[in-house]
């Protein structure tokens, strides 16, 4: 297909020229400045937010590993690993997710936890 020769000439979409709005016509070959300026992009990337699990001294070696493969979908390996860490250092990251996601974790933890009587607790921090 031929195009116009000002096809090739026009900036990418994310740049407009500053006079596209104004009152002048974009007179082809007309002397003057062209100011160019880039526009917002449209796309944000999320807040997120760490779901961490607090060492305790009652809950069982064998229940964390389960919460960790089974909220967190962590392997065995893993999830034995994450939770040897928080038995050692007191606390450990099990996932990171967007506010809806992280709350919703957290929610699980907290109510599997209680439902079987042992004390863990799950937080969620910003990142
Ligand atoms: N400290 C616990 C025990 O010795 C095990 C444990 C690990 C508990 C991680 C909580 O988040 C936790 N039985």
């Amino acid at each position: 297909m031929l195009r116009a020769s000002a096809d090739f000439l026009d900036p990418a979409p994310q740049w407009r020229l500053a006079n596209e709005d104004n009152k002048r016509p974009n007179v082809p070959g007309a002397p003057g400045t062209a100011v160019i300026t880039k526009t917002k992009p449209q796309t944000k990337r999320p807040n997120l937010y760490r779901v961490l699990i607090l060492n305790d001294d009652y809950t069982p070696m064998e229940f964390v590993v389960h919460i960790l493969e089974r909220f967190f979908n962590k392997d065995n390996e893993s999830a034995y690993r994450i939770m040897m860490h928080v038995h050692q250092h007191g606390i450990g990251e099990c996932g990171i997710y967007t506010y809806e996601v992280a709350e919703t974790k957290v929610t699980q933890v907290m109510d599997f936890a209680r439902k079987h009587q042992h004390p863990l607790q799950c937080v969620m921090e910003k990142k």
